[in-house]
């Protein structure tokens, strides 16, 4: 593979980020104490913009931020034998055998109805069955029944995502308990390597792959069953490489444990406290997959990874445990509302359809988002902040305009300050939501909401620590139930504590 790892690398980009940044530091000082003889380009900064506090996002990862919340398909040869993880088994492609072709349009249309803007669909688990005709093994479709032979999952699951404007995303587990050359260099190489290549080529634009860490060890390995093959997760793939030819076929897809992490469970929710900042050296750190590294120096923001039921492939028995509307809501709040990502799964059934109690709990979501979340009481109306910074274009109504490029700031050293906006009347105040202009870094460390009648007397609204891209705060930071609400007209933010000037581009109030 032909790479360049300085420019396609994020981790080195930001490596190089932080030195030009010592070497700006150092660059200034040297140039100031001649400043007879140089007039430095480096100091001019006429908009008054304020200095990045390190890391920050790349475009991909602002891309990937806003697309907030999207579906996952766990359907293969699992959905037809009842297993999670299908390891223990000869490969056998009849095992897959879909009636009929799967109706991948209604998989899509039951997202949509649930607000979701993307699916990333399993193209391969960890039983190493491809759901597309691949050059790269015999355990794929190509050699399944005659109606899996005319199937192609990943093709119809993205053809449906462009029909609706939707994301397209793909799971392809690194672990594969069935292929002979696993725990080989031959396995990266020339099996997970053009498996990649082929999901990466032969369906249009991608915003996500998502890897897995699972590994069970054991597998099939093609006549050795359960034949313990460990492998070394931080060196066997190659993950640079991966990442640099993933980035040259796909430039706007972001790759899992890289530039996204796991949130570190799979019950729905993000420490409330949650930074993007992250280290790869994680697994040293207790906790930090759920809340991250306050001051790591990789950018590697949280993607949360739940179940719409108690599995991840679908049982008949399992329907039964369906999550409700009110507690699939309640997820969100506490994934999106905390400086993650959300990726919900709608596992097919062996009749290639989501399940009709799924369907109704993921509709009830999406409207539960419309009446909840949608009326923005602060759009457009009047805010006024404590300090704004001068001179520049940094003016408090930035923060109700509609505009997300558009921001709120300090001046520098300036790290506590208090917003007000006035809702114009009397309202029943549910959620507070706040977004930092992420693009120059996560800041905020600490914050008080309050709300006022009448502008004079003040009523806790809630506490927070940081923000990052979204932080949706419900009163008293409780989740559990919609609750009373809180009447006011007015309504405070006051920052606390910051890394630096704070800078937010949006509140919104519900
Ligand atoms: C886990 C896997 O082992 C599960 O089967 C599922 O795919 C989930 C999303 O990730 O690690």
């Amino acid at each position: 593979m032909n790479i360049d790892r300085t420019t396609h690398n994020p981790h080195l980009m930001q490596k190089k980020q932080f030195k030009h940044l010592l070497l700006g530091t150092f660059f200034i000082i040297s140039v100031q104490s001649n400043a007879q003889i140089f007039k430095p380009q480096i100091l001019d900064n006429p908009e008054n913009i304020p200095s990045p506090v390190f890391p920050v996002p790349t475009e991909r990862q602002m891309q990937w931020f806003e697309t907030e919340f999207y579906g996952f398909t766990h359907y293969g040869p699992n959905t037809f034998v009842g297993r999670e993880w299908g390891n223990d088994r000869k490969p056998d492609p009849m095992e897959y055998n879909p009636a009929s072709i799967p109706d991948c349009d209604q998989w899509i249309e039951t997202m949509h109805s649930a607000g979701m803007k993307g699916a990333v669909v399993v193209c391969k688990h960890h039983d190493g069955f491809c759901l597309w005709p691949t050059e790269s093994t015999d355990f794929s479709v190509k050699n399944g029944t005659e109606i899996a032979r005319k199937v192609n999952i990943p093709k119809l699951v993205s053809e449906a995502c462009a029909k609706r404007g939707m994301k397209f995303g793909a799971y392809i587990s690194p672990w594969d308990a069935s292929n002979k050359h696993y725990a080989t260099q031959e396995y990266v190489n020339n099996v997970l390597m053009k498996q990649i290549t082929e999901i990466c080529t032969d369906y249009g634009d991608m915003f996500e792959i998502w890897f897995d860490g699972a590994n069970g060890g054991g597998g099939y390995y093609g006549g050795e069953a359960m034949t313990t093959r460990t492998i070394n997760k931080a060196t066997y793939y190659d993950w640079d490489n991966l990442l640099d030819s993933i980035h040259k076929m796909q430039p706007n897809c972001v790759v899992w444990g890289r530039e996204y992490r796991w949130c570190g469970n799979e019950d729905g929710y993000s420490g409330k406290e949650c930074w993007s900042n992250f280290t790869i050296d994680e697994i040293t750190i207790e906790g930090a997959n759920n809340k991250g590294i306050e001051d790591g120096i990789f950018f590697i923001p949280s993607e949360v990874d739940v179940r719409t039921t108690s599995k991840w492939f679908w049982t008949k028995d399992d329907e039964a445990n369906t999550k409700s509307a009110e507690q699939l809501f309640r997820i969100y709040l506490e994934s999106v509302g905390r400086n993650a990502n959300l990726i919900m799964n709608c596992a097919p059934n062996t009749d290639g359809i989501i399940p009709e109690p799924v369907v109704n709990s993921l509709e009830g979501l999406g409207k539960l988002l419309d009446k909840r979340l949608k009326k923005d009481f602060a759009a457009g109306k009047k805010v006024s902040a404590t300090q704004t910074r001068n001179p520049g274009n940094f003016n408090a109504s930035n923060i109700t305009d509609g505009d997300k490029d558009t921001y709120w700031a300090t001046n520098d050293g300036e790290k506590t300050a208090s917003i007000t906006i006035d809702l114009g009347k009397t309202r029943t105040i549910h959620y507070v939501m706040l977004q930092e202009y992420i693009r120059l870094g996560q800041r905020i460390k600490g914050f008080t909401i309050e709300t006022s009648k009448d502008n004079t007397f003040w009523t806790p609204f809630a506490t927070g620590t940081t923000v990052g891209y979204k932080r949706i705060m419900a009163k008293d930071d409780n989740t559990e139930s919609y609750g009373e609400g809180q009447k006011a007209r007015y309504v405070r933010i006051n920052i606390t504590d910051s890394k630096e000037c704070p800078l937010i581009h949006t509140i919104s109030v519900y």
